[in-house]
């Protein structure tokens, strides 16, 4: 139709994509075969059939035995170069690129080596593209402490960071040091709160870890006066709707609340998250929700703008598009 077509061609921004995530299986077993790592499936279509989650530790537990293959500096870069031109067909005129550090260095990988892999798959693209490193919750705020210390001789390559992996039971608290030191530094900040989180995840991340940003953020509706903050602070929500879908946030894309979001004044933005685990990038995203859900022309510019509005482009960048 005229509308998923307009909504698939106009100029985006994506500001929640882990480009571990972007892996697709494919390039999985190319990356083993390369490497000599072995591999738990026999088979690429082995492999996929076994992306059926039901949960975010499901799926966490099959994204880090994919991201086992990257060992070298060139497969950051072919991994982020595929997802990149996945991007540019989307559309997206510029991306906010998360990576889990963590998960690469505990294999021995160099976090030199992810870096500049990553960034410069990102130098050589036309798309726009900066990079966020994200600390895994799951792990201590003294491994944190000591991946970023790590990361800082590449201060001058990545904008921010995040906070991903398991949620529940590692709230947002347990990085309140960490991410002050961030602060400092002058990096931009953002966390995961409210997936399968409670919205008083999303309160602390906002009151203890002062972040820009809240990815996903869905469970905000949950508390009337949060909500009402979240509109009032401007504060954007990276919503991830497939995602939302594939690790049973909601049961069906008709039930999720993309809609509500935007009805109550935030600044919500649609994006991929994991897009070769769940099946879809930026536009299959966008797709998905405007035929599910009674969304408009207006839905479709409003979510446009917000994307490179909450972005952490520089302000005459962003005028270019709102
Ligand atoms: C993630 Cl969907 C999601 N949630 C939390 N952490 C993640 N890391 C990669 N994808
Ligand atoms: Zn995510």
């Amino acid at each position: 139709t005229q509308l998923l077509h307009i909504v698939q061609n106009m100029p985006k921004a994506e500001l929640h994509i882990h480009i571990e995530g972007s892996l697709e299986p494919e390039l999985i077993f190319a990356l083993a075969q390369r490497n000599g790592v072995p591999l738990s499936y026999p088979s690429v279509d082995a492999l996929r059939a076994a992306y059926d989650f039901h949960d975010l530790q499901s799926f966490l537990d099959i994204y880090y035995a994919g991201a086992s293959v990257l060992l070298k500096e060139q497969d950051f870069y072919d991994m982020t170069a595929a997802y990149l031109a996945k991007a540019k067909a989307d559309h997206v005129r510029h991306t906010e690129i998360f990576f889990d550090p963590q998960t690469h260095t505990a294999r021995g990988v160099p976090i030199g080596d992810v870096i500049n892999g990553i960034h410069r798959a990102c130098a050589d693209s036309d798309v726009s593209a900066t990079l966020i490193l994200c600390f895994l919750r799951h792990l201590s705020e003294e491994d944190a402490f000591a991946t970023l210390d790590a990361a800082l001789p590449y201060r001058d390559k990545f904008i921010g960071v995040g906070l991903d992996s398991s949620e529940v039971g590692h709230p947002p608290e347990k990085f309140e040091r960490v991410f002050a030191r961030c602060r400092e530094l002058g990096l931009h900040l953002v966390a995961h709160a409210g997936e399968e989180g409670p919205p008083a995840y999303i309160r602390a991340a906002l009151d203890l870890l002062h972040v820009e940003r809240i990815d996903h953020g869905v469970r905000c509706l949950e508390d009337v006066d949060l909500t009402r903050r979240i509109a009032s602070e401007k504060m954007a929500l990276t919503v991830c709707p497939l995602s939302n879908i594939k690790l049973r946030v909601f049961d069906h894309m008709r039930e999720h609340n993309l809609l509500q979001l935007l009805d109550a004044g935030l600044v919500a933005t649609v994006n991929s998250d994991d897009p070769a685990y769940f099946r879809g990038y930026v536009n299959a995203n966008y797709v998905a929700a405007f035929e599910s859900l009674p969304l408009g022309l207006q839905h479709a510019h409003q979510l446009a703008k917000n994307s490179f509005a909450a972005s952490f482009l520089p302000q005459a960048e962003k005028d270019k598009y709102l």
